[in-house]
């Protein structure tokens, strides 16, 4: 199935191979999954790297709900210390690579499995946040939202550090958790997108989590061309058709160099 699985010792024209050059510049609907990898130039630990979190606390201890309403206290100030890592975060050349793609094709859309707001931030106007978004709080109880500021405000307020709400409900990240459901409008969207692209990049995700490493699948099945930017191999990558080994920050910019020079339409 696969053309190729290559490294990026030399540059990427002669990487790609015909089939692929064919596929890419001709393609109209371009879709894109990323997971964490793709914001690990940004400074922003990944979950399975060997300096990821989850080798800190596991998912189970901690981004799930039960967890959360056994440990608020543990679970509030874990999300807190990784938002305000994130506050300071800026995307970085892989993320900017996005945008600048997305003014090229027809159609071409940005599906996260990432909580951090860095393909918003570089600018990308078609995001669809699978696992929600680390900036944004809610009340368990009566939904009302609250901003990052709000929530500090409450937060360094209360010597317990477990966030309530006007209406005694617990405040929570509004993030997917294990166990949770997606938000469906933006998963069916997904699943949607990827049935009718010809392209569909998975950039810095271990494939892993699911039901996001479903999607990747569904364009297989559904003739996409699928290619895989990371530097290592995934339970994903003998399934797709190119896998670029590397970083997401030197192929991207790389990889849009070349459409920018040969897109056929
Ligand atoms: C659900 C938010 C069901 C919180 C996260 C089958 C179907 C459905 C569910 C399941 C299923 N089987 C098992 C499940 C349960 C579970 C699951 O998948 N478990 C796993 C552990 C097996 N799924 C769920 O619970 C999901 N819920 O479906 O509920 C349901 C149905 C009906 C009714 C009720 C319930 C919810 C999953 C979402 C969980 N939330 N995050 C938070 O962040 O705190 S998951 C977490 O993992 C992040 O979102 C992260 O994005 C995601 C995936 O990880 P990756 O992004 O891939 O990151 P990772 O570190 O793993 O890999 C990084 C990669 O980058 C590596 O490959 C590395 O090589 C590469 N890399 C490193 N540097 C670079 C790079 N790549 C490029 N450039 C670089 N520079
Ligand atoms: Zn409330």
């Amino acid at each position: 199935m696969m053309d190729s699985s290559i490294g990026l010792r030399s540059n990427l024209t002669e990487l790609l191979t015909s089939i692929a050059k064919e596929r890419i510049y001709s393609s109209r609907k371009v879709v894109i999954l990323t997971g964490a990898g793709i914001s690990a130039e940004s400074g922003i630990p990944t979950f399975r790297d060997k300096d990821g979190i989850w080798t800190k606390f596991s998912p189970e201890e901690l981004a799930n709900f039960d967890a959360f309403y056994k440990n608020t206290k543990i679970v509030s100030e874990w999300y807190k210390k990784r938002r305000d890592i994130i506050e300071k975060k800026h995307p970085n050349p892989g993320h900017f690579a996005l945008k600048e793609m997305e003014q090229l094709f027809p159609s071409f859309h940005i599906i996260t499995q990432n909580i951090d707001g860095l393909h918003q931030k570089a600018g990308s106007e078609k995001v669809i946040e699978l696992h929600g978004n680390i900036m944004r709080n809610y009340c368990i109880n009566c939904k009302k939202e609250y901003t990052t500021d709000e929530f500090d405000e409450i937060y360094n307020h209360t010597d317990t550090h477990i966030p309530m709400c006007d209406c005694d409900g617990l405040i929570r990240p509004d993030v997917v958790w294990f166990g949770e459901q997606l938000p469906q409008d933006a998963l069916e969207t997904a699943f949607q997108l990827a049935e009718e692209a010809d392209l569909f990049l998975t950039i810095g995700t271990s494939a892993y989590v699911r039901p996001a490493s479903d999607i990747p699948i569904v364009a297989l099945q559904n003739g996409a061309y699928v290619i895989e930017v990371n530097p290592a191999k995934t339970g994903l990558t003998n399934f797709t058709h190119l896998n670029l080994l590397g970083k997401s920050g030197e192929i991207l910019p790389k990889l849009l160099e070349e459409i920018k020079l040969n897109l056929n339409h």
